[in-house]
């Protein structure tokens, strides 16, 4: 391959801007891809130091296109029981839930985190798809008593295993005590928060959801003031972090056909409850045929792989096609290039090294299963 120009992004007033860009920009921001419709910081041109702060510190990450898509009246919980495969039985106000959503073939459409928020408000935090589409037309076409509509919300995630005392500095030690995707209503000095316990990583962390876009640059700052003593620097959600962790990425690692099974999601598609959903019967087919592809972890042969890759590689078992690699990088906590992707039944049966075709040349490889750690 010949020398490749980097290519810039446009920065325009189509795409939208997060509450928190300025100061993204402000704190050293160098790249930038596009979910949901706005700009999302994915690099602040230090990749050791953002992983490092990642593992070992605290970083604060603007996640604003995690958008919520609000589904408010009293057909809230009857439309979200359509919407995902996922049991929402006992669902409290301040409960979160991994909900992954299917369009009637069964495939997924999204994967977003769901908290009930009030008796008849549920939100969900979506990854890049066009939700608040789908489900409108939903629930227009069943003409549910339902509003469905982007309520002025952004995410800001503080991730790492301190992020903890930050949050607890910032709030008070009730923090301590929430449960995984556990969350309260709050304010931090009179700025309207949503304060929960997740994030897009697995090193413990917190996410504050702005309720007010005019007041992103001032809970930026609060926060980088609050992590000072914790030395937090900027971050996003991390390339390396996640392929270790084994998290889904939506539309990386998925396609048009990906189904939940095939994730290794089993867990949260109840086919034997009483509701209806989205996607039920082509789910129970599915289930019943067995799936011919999974999700799993590699390990990957070569040169350490240090860049983020542009293109999914091509997976291949004794010169049969055998799926595709979606990230791949070198793990400096597993010491070995690590990658997920969707392989074939066949080839993770036939437990012998599977092929990649990476830009330079074919790897050797073999599947393991995730999460890394
Ligand atoms: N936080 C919020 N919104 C989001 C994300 C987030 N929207 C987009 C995207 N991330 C949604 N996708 C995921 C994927 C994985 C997880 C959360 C959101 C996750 N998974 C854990 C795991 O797979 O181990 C836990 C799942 C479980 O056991 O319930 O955390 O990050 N606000």
């Amino acid at each position: 391959m010949g020398a490749v120009m980097a290519v810039q992004l446009s920065i325009g007033s189509r795409v939208r801007k997060s509450p928190f860009f300025k100061s993204s920009r402000n704190a050293g921001l160098t790249a930038a891809s596009v979910y949901n419709h706005m700009y999302m910081p994915t690099s602040y041109g230090d990749p050791a130091a953002e992983y490092d702060r990642l593992i070992n510190g605290v970083a604060m990450w603007d996640v604003a296109v995690e958008r919520q898509v609000a589904l408010k009246g009293p057909d809230a919980l009857a439309l979200a029981r359509l919407l995902t495969p996922r049991n929402l039985d006992g669902l409290v106000i301040g409960q979160g839930k991994y909900v992954p959503l299917c369009n009637y073939n069964g495939a997924i459409i999204n994967d977003p985190v769901l908290l009930q928020v009030a008796e008849h408000e549920i939100w969900l935090s979506i990854a890049d798809s066009d939700i608040q589409l789908w489900a409108s037309a939903v629930a227009g076409a069943l003409k549910l008593d339902v509003d469905v509509f982007e309520p002025d919300v952004s995410p800001l995630a503080i991730q790492g295993p301190k992020a903890i005392e930050v949050v607890s500095d910032l709030f008070g030690d009730w923090v301590r005590e929430l449960k995984y995707f556990g969350f309260r209503v709050t304010d931090l000095g009179g700025i309207p928060l949503v304060v929960a316990r997740s994030g897009w990583s697995k090193q413990g962390g917190y996410e504050l959801y702005l309720r007010d876009a005019s007041r992103g640059d001032e809970l930026w700052a609060r926060v980088a003031e609050a992590g000072k003593p914790y030395s937090i620097g900027p971050g996003t959600p991390n390339y390396i972090e996640r392929i270790e962790s084994g998290l889904i990425s939506y539309g990386a690692d998925t396609d048009a056909e990906t189904n939940p099974f095939e994730l290794g999601m089993d867990k949260f598609i109840a086919l034997d409850q009483p509701y209806d959903f989205i996607g039920k019967d082509a789910l129970i087919a599915i289930k019943r045929a067995g799936v011919t592809r999974r999700f799993m972890g590699l390990i990957i042969d070569g040169p350490r792989i240090m860049q983020t890759s542009e293109d999914r590689h091509n997976v291949t078992c004794n010169g049969a096609d055998a799926g595709y690699v979606s990230a791949c990088v070198f793990s400096p906590r597993v010491g070995e290039n690590i990658g997920v992707g969707m392989v074939s039944i066949v080839a993770i049966d036939a437990a012998e090294p599977v092929q990649i075709q990476m830009e330079d040349g074919p790897r050797s490889a073999r599947i393991v299963p995730l999460p890394f750690i």
